[in-house]
């Protein structure tokens, strides 16, 4: 008798491809079927057939106050008691905006969007506008939304389903964006000698984490920023992911650098579809209606995601970072030690509330020595770790989310469950 996960998962199969709404959600990397959720509050999420799950997943970032938030459920339903969209401005996005330059002075303006990828686009059609300059440059595995310019050598789900090139983006788009490896200063400087003119931005991963986690080397993050600035090119911040959680002022506050705009997602809608860039007024006002550079969209700002987004901010602004980041990093570090004595192959990256078990042995830095990584073996922790009660993501190629709702108590047993793993 299939279970009622394997009956949907069928279903959904026969309607959406693959049976699911975005790919990594699939477990093909991992060797099981996806299980579908039924609910979920705090650090925890029980399945459709009724099993609980301590989820180190928390929807991929946004539910750094864990799941269900009841004053984030709260300002949510109150706001939709007033009506879903408007379509026209209304308060709570003035209210976001502002409280996001506060909390990120860089943002000097902002714009709302509906997801991670709208804003990246955007803030890559602005810099492509301000600067006149047709060239993007990302760094190898790195991932910023599946628009076509960044679907070159790109990380999350490409990476993790080894979807070769760029099908589906034409040639003459795909080679508009030029690559360098993750940390590797030189090769943005000899990209930079050989096409600085025509470069309008550099897009990162302030800190990466769709190849795994990796954090900047020392230096790295600055060195983009003087180059950018010798060459009159752009430096984007991809904060979709370590926005409001490598620090509160995201990795900007963090490392000491700011760039010229900021992409966020995630965190910023509580859970809700929420994206925004934002950066220097100068560069903003470019931006439809107060300059020429088109970007829109229907249910930006909708005053629901918007009430969700100033809670979660709200709130956050008043959490332990360190503590968060203190508990993180002993619950990794023992997780790894637990893994290291049954033989294997442990690199652990940390940074905040994020990490990564690497099975191998070299020290990941890029992705290429992501790659070199045992996915069969990653598939089998993950699969023993589900069945024992753990939600990890599906992939090798993503990070380990906690939360301020994981409690010593979870993490003990997590660590339970790794120590009857057998690998
Ligand atoms: P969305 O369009 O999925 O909201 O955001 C795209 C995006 C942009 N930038 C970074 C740094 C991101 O990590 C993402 C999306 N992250 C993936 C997980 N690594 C989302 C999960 C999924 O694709 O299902």
């Amino acid at each position: 008798m299939p279970s009622k996960s394997e009956a949907l998962f069928a279903r959904a199969q026969n309607i959406l491809p693959g049976g699911v709404n975005s790919p990594v959600r699939a477990c093909k990397s991992v060797g099981c079927e996806p299980v579908f959720i039924e609910r979920a509050r705090g650090s925890r999420m029980w399945t459709v057939d009724g099993q609980e799950l301590l989820d180190f997943v928390m929807s991929w970032g946004p539910m750094l106050l864990g799941h269900a938030d009841p004053a984030v459920e709260a300002a949510a339903v109150a706001a939709l008691k007033h009506g879903a969209s408007f379509g026209a401005p209304c308060p709570a996005e003035v209210e976001l905006g502002e409280l996001i330059r506060t909390i990120m002075p860089g943002m000097e303006m902002v714009r709302m969007v509906s997801s991670g990828t709208e804003a990246t686009m955007s803030a890559v059609r602005l810099a492509r506008g301000y600067t006149n300059r047709a060239k993007i440059l990302k760094f190898d595995g790195c991932y910023h939304g599946h628009s076509d310019g960044f679907l070159v050598a790109a990380g999350s789900g490409v990476a993790t389903l080894s979807i070769p090139g760029t099908p589906g983006v034409p040639d003459p788009i795909a080679n508009l964006t030029l690559l360098a490896p993750y940390n590797d200063l030189a090769a943005v400087e000899a990209q930079f000698k050989a096409h600085g003119a025509d470069i309008a931005c550099v897009i990162i991963e302030p800190v990466a984490g769709n190849v795994g986690l990796i954090e900047p080397a020392a230096g790295f993050l600055a060195g983009l920023r003087a180059l950018c600035t010798q060459y009159g090119a752009l430096l984007i911040f991809d904060e979709v992911i370590s926005g409001f959680r490598a620090a509160l002022g995201g990795a900007q506050a963090r490392y000491g650098v700011t760039p010229d705009l900021t992409t966020l997602g995630k965190i910023i809608g509580g859970g809700f579809p929420v994206g925004c860039y934002g950066g220097k007024r100068e560069i903003m006002a470019h931006i439809a209606p107060s300059g020429p550079v088109y970007q829109a969209g229907t249910l930006s700002g909708n005053p629901v995601a918007m009430a969700a987004g100033l809670e979660t901010l709200g709130q956050l602004a008043k959490c332990d970072y360190a503590g968060l980041e203190a508990r993180t990093k002993a619950f990794a570090e023992e997780l790894a030690g637990i893994l290291r004595a049954k033989g294997q192959d442990i690199v652990l990256n940390q940074t905040a509330s994020l990490f990564t078990l690497f099975f191998t042995k070299t020290p990941v830095t890029d992705y290429a020595t992501s790659k070199t990584q045992d996915s069969a073996k990653y598939g089998s922790f993950y699969r023993q770790m589900r069945e024992f009660g753990v939600n990890l993501a599906p992939s090798g190629y993503e990070c380990a989310f906690t939360s301020f709702a994981h409690t010593e108590a979870d993490l003990e047993l997590a660590l339970a469950a790794a120590r009857k793993v057998q690998l």
